[in-house]
């Protein structure tokens, strides 16, 4: 593959990456944690960029013998790129996986998902003993929602009746999300359509209750997960 190719330049990885100093403290934490052999699950967003750098570093410098688990097509490119091997749920169960969020609550649940990828990333989190979600300060809430909506994947056929659904769990706003915010709506890498989901309050089944919607594939919320909360306090 041309790694300097128009098409892989554009990935997110190239972006500027707010609270770096802060976020590289914590990838810092998450690459100290890998022992030789272990199989990591990898989830998505900057703070998880900047951990596959240093993690990169680490193999070529000790020759560290390590595989990935991506949750994403974006984060298996960035991995060959950096030359952090692979693997799939097919072949491993991961020793332990590390993965941002969106919000943050004082009982460590999470909205999570602004990035597509949040079914991949349930599976990762509830197939592995061990997770670290790695935040700056900014995602912490008081309560689930105060900042975010809630994404939910859903097949596309079954869009209309998820949202009836959605709204008689007292969804107060529903917005299809849109590619580059006009052209057409997202496709996920599972061929399906995201909504993000506002509601005035969000309680503790509410996760199992959208789950419970014919043709909902997954949320992005993360409620009473077996997580441990590492937090970037913000430079600025
Ligand atoms: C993934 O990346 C998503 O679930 C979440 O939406 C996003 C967080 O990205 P960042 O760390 O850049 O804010 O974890």
């Amino acid at each position: 593959m041309d790694w300097n190719s128009d098409i892989i330049k554009n990935l997110s990885w190239a972006g500027t990456i707010s609270n770096r100093a802060g976020k590289q403290r914590v990838a810092d934490q998450i690459v100290s944690k890998i022992k030789e052999g272990d199989v990591i699950g990898v989830g998505s967003g900057s703070t998880v960029y900047l951990t596959l750098f240093a993690i990169a570093e680490r193999i070529k410098a000790e020759g560290l013998n390590i595989l990935a688990i991506p949750t994403s097509i974006e984060i298996s490119m960035a991995c060959s790129k950096l030359g952090i091997p692979l693997t799939s749920l097919y072949e491993h169960k991961p020793n332990w996986c590390f993965d941002g969020a969106d919000e943050v609550d004082p009982d460590k649940s999470l909205i999570k998902g602004r990035g597509g990828a949040l079914f991949k990333e349930k599976l990762l989190i509830s197939s592995s003993p061990l997770n670290y979600i790695i935040v700056d300060d900014s995602k912490l809430v008081d309560k689930l929602g105060s900042k975010f909506p809630v994404p939910v994947e859903v097949f596309p056929q079954a869009v209309l009746h998820v949202e009836e659904a959605l709204k008689a769990l007292g969804a107060k706003d529903i917005v299809l999300r849109l590619a580059g915010g006009k052209d057409g709506p997202v496709i996920t890498e599972n061929n399906n359509l995201l909504l993000d989901v506002h509601f005035d309050s969000i309680d503790k089944d509410m996760e199992h209750k959208i789950k419970a919607i014919t043709g909902v594939i997954e949320s992005g919320l993360f409620i009473n997960y077996s997580i441990e909360v590492l937090v970037a306090a913000n430079d600025a």
